[in-house]
């Protein structure tokens, strides 16, 4: 099914119709490039948008309390505003961004067979009680009490409310396994937040829960979720280093950290120099539904030494001598298997095959949704802004009008944008009436994938230039073969 648009410009009726076809109204071609034109096409005004009339607050200067390069750039690229300590308001060209790295964790969770739901981000203390675990997480949880004087907690995590939802309906061994997951606000009360949103107190989570009915199964889902982030973070461009880690206040004996190396990330880890080497989501593709194949392939991706400060193994760094290599790093990922921890304090019981009791076995499995936008940027920066690899860029391409009082050359720009915008392609049209060389300092900043220049001497010879950011690469291209290269 073609993908369908609603216009508003069609003089016949309001309807949809399909992308890139004939107003199925009006029957008038033109109808749908008028209406992007104009910018009246409401379902095309998220995929695209003119800077004039968009809010993207960028800054000439550099913040002074930030110290990170993301922190910074996040503020002065306008992705986001702080609001309260380590609390953080997610302006519209952050917010784009927050989905699309969303999107792509959503699509790997359902891939691996996860299930999503959604959670509430105040859960009430008693789930916390029933495990044990209201005393034992410390000031870190936010605490609330309401007009009725009932306790409650922002969510830093979701372990016990989930296994007592799951006690409430799963009965039978023949309910299980399964895994579940949702992308939730986390509260905690972090005694130091810092870097913007690397060490928010709020912050966007994937976090997953398996159930299975012994430990067999439940290494099968904590391999089929460990494939899958090596996918996720593949996916957004980035290197994430699997790495044995410690468990923490969640629990449990069998954990990996992901890693992105950065020199500002928190963690010093030590690792083989094989995982130097950037590798495609192509290059993790595995059969999740064979046990053996999972695991051999699991087995491959931890066979090269890669650990966290705290789990350093002297002898086998000694072992590595020129191969092993230092650095610092962001933990984007962690996934834990922690057995019964959660279910046999809640007397939680499935019947078993033979219709003895059994109580089921899981892990965890989080994903630092707005830690990646930090991380992302950390990874891919120049000094003249950030780089967005293209899967996670807010908008695809930038178009940049370098003089707006130049008839012939607004006129090429506007035609541009309308065939990009109803070709599909996501959009950024610098409008507005400012310095050509703002302008383009400004798209630089934001980092978009690719820029189109319209000026009056190009549009004089018939042409327009054609930047691809990441490169700082320029072509000059007649504006038909700019168009086919960006739209194929
Ligand atoms: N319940 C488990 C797995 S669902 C859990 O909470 N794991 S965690 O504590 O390791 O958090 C999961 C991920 O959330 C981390 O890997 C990290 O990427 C992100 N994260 C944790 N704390 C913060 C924070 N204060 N700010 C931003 N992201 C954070």
């Amino acid at each position: 099914m073609p993908r369908t648009l609603f216009w508003r410009s069609c003089t016949v009726t309001r309807g949809f119709a399909p992308a890139q076809l004939l107003c199925v109204a009006c029957g008038d071609p033109d109808t749908i490039l008028r209406a992007v034109a104009s910018g009246e096409d409401a379902p095309l005004q998220r995929a695209t948008m003119r800077w004039s009339r968009a809010f993207l607050p960028v800054l000439k200067e550099s913040p002074a309390d930030a110290q990170i390069i993301s922190h910074k750039l996040m503020l002065r690229a306008g992705l986001v505003r702080q609001t309260a300590a380590g609390i953080y308001a997610w302006l519209p060209l952050g917010f784009r961004v927050l989905r699309k790295i969303e999107e792509i964790v959503r699509e790997e969770q359902d891939r691996a067979g996860a299930i999503e739901m959604l959670m509430p981000t105040l859960q009430a203390a008693d789930y916390w009680r029933a495990t044990g675990r209201y005393d034992a997480y410390g000031p870190e949880m936010l605490r609330i009490t309401d007009r009725q004087e009932r306790e409650l907690v922002y969510g830093p995590t979701n372990e016990d409310m989930l296994t007592a939802i799951v006690q409430g309906s799963v009965k039978s061994y023949r309910d299980l396994p399964r895994t579940l997951y949702h992308i939730q606000w986390k509260f905690r009360d972090e005694i130091r937040p810092r870097f913007g949103v690397m060490r928010g107190r709020e912050f966007l989570m994937k976090d997953a829960y398996s159930f299975d009915l012994d430990e067999a199964g439940a290494r099968i889902s904590y391999n089929r979720m460990f494939v899958a982030y090596l996918r996720t973070f593949a996916r957004m461009g980035l290197r994430a280093i699997p790495m044995q880690a410690d468990t923490g206040p969640i629990g449990g004996d069998l954990s990996h950290e992901f890693i992105i190396l950065a020199p500002s990330g928190e963690s010093e880890v030590l690792f083989h120099k094989s995982w130097e080497t950037l590798r495609a989501a192509e290059d993790y593709a595995v059969d999740a539904d064979d046990p053996v194949a999972l695991q051999a392939f699991v087995d491959s991706m931890t066979a090269d030494y890669a650990a966290t400060d705290e789990k350093r193994d002297e002898a086998r760094e000694a072992e590595l001598g020129g191969d092993l290599r230092q650095s610092r790093g962001i933990e984007v990922g962690h996934i834990f298997y922690f057995g019964d921890k959660y279910t046999k304090p809640l007397g939680f019981t499935v019947s078993g095959q033979g219709g003895q009791p059994v109580t089921p076995v899981g892990g965890s499995y989080g994903i630092g949704v707005s830690r990646l936008v930090g991380a992302i940027i950390e990874a891919s920066h120049d000094e003249a802004g950030i780089i967005w690899p293209e899967p996670v860029a807010p908008w695809r391409v930038g178009i940049v009008t370098m003089r707006a009082d130049d008839q012939p050359s607004v006129a090429a720009a506007d035609d541009l944008f309308a065939r990009l915008a109803s070709a599909g392609v996501e959009t950024l049209y610098d409008d507005r009436d400012e310095r050509g060389g703002a302008k383009l300092a400004s798209m630089d900043l934001i980092g978009l994938p690719w820029q189109v220049i319209v000026g009056p001497r190009g549009i004089a010879s018939g042409t327009v230039e054609l930047k691809r950011r990441s490169t700082g690469e320029r072509e000059e291209l007649s504006m038909e073969s700019a168009l086919a290269r960006l739209t194929t």
